[in-house]
């Protein structure tokens, strides 16, 4: 028997700079009243989805290690608290359409023990009561730590986001088993297979990639097909449903990969946005369908070898042949 659930992908275009979060949270009221309208249960936002991509900027006047200086515009991008007073909306309206969805933003902490606050970058998982049942903080930050100045724009992730230790838990919500991950955590095989051995049945995905890669700009004409690329074999193998939203089009001058995408177990694309802009795409999702991979080419319980793939989890970087780099592994 078929367990269908209805998602929509609600691909963002561009947040201005300068963009107040009530128009941001009306553009995204306006997309979940769109999922209503569709018959959807869950609809999936971007990444950082309620401002701009803050982070191609040199916000502060730290050191590469420290965040000092005067942080107001920084600090203006993060919330202190989910709901706040301008997403409250937000929530009010999931209620009340008894819709779903799942949210990212940038999530600056209460003091710890020692009085630090702590940055990261946070999905939320909010059910169709208006109740947040699940958190997620990206795993895999990219970019730089120091300001670049020689770059067209920057990518501060990595100044401005510390790095999750929470790892990729699951969520038994929306009648499925679901979990999260963010933007550069889809490149990675672990991501999908650290949730695939938690039975997961739908992944949520939300990006902001931008279509100029300086390190290598030879990458460039290959965003879209890496994007689609790792999705699709993530969901593949590990018989998951997953859903990948962007914020695309051009954002104070930098362009961004649009192309959200709903993906199948079987790895097809069933749904894919059109536009680069504010766009809700739906597919009806059969979360039984994930059991047809579950249960037969990717039948983990049957077929994995973990006792072969202990350098996954004991070695961080490449010790090439012949290397004298020591990483508490011997080959
Ligand atoms: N937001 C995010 O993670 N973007 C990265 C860009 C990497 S280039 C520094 C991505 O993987 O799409």
């Amino acid at each position: 028997m078929p367990r269908y659930l209805n998602v929509g992908a609600a691909q963002l275009g561009p947040i201005a700079r300068d963009e107040p979060r009530a128009t941001v949270v009306s553009r995204l009221i306006d997309l979940l009243q769109q999922g209503a309208v569709a018959g959807c249960e869950l609809v999936v936002f971007p990444e950082l989805a309620l401002t701009t991509f803050f982070p191609r900027w040199y916000l502060d006047e730290g050191d590469a290690s420290n965040i000092s200086g005067d942080t107001t515009e920084l600090d203006s991008y993060y919330e202190r608290s989910m709901p706040g007073p301008e997403t409250q909306p937000l929530f009010d309206e999931a209620k009340r359409l008894g819709v779903g969805f799942s949210l990212g933003f940038a999530e600056l902490t209460e003091p710890d023990d020692d009085g630090v606050v702590h940055r990261f970058n946070t999905t939320i998982l909010v059910e169709r009561d208006g109740t947040i049942v699940g958190r997620f903080r990206k795993v895999h930050i990219p970019g730089h730590e120091a300001h670049e100045p020689w770059r067209q724009f920057q990518h501060l992730e990595r100044r401005y986001f510390e790095e999750s230790n929470e790892g990729f838990p699951v969520f038994e919500a929306f009648d499925g088993v679901v979990g999260m991950a963010t933007c550069n955590d889809r490149r990675w095989p672990e991501t999908y297979r650290v949730m695939g051995l938690q039975g997961v049945e739908l992944v949520m995905i939300g990006y902001n990639t931008p279509m100029f890669y300086a390190p290598d700009p030879t990458q460039n004409a290959l965003a879209g097909f890496h994007n689609h690329l790792v999705m699709q074999a993530g969901a593949y193998q590990n018989g998951t449903w997953v859903v990948g939203v962007a914020k695309g089009g051009i954002e104070e001058g930098v362009e961004s990969l649009a192309q959200s995408a709903i993906i199948a177990p079987s790895g097809q694309i069933v749904a894919q946005a059109v536009t680069i802009g504010d766009e809700l795409v739906t597919a009806r999702c059969d979360l039984d369908w994930c059991k047809q991979y579950k249960e037969t080419l990717f039948d983990f319980e049957r077929y994995r070898r973990p006792e072969v793939y202990t350098r996954i989890t004991a070695q961080k970087g490449a010790i090439a042949p012949g290397s004298t780099k020591q990483d508490g592994v011997i080959s």
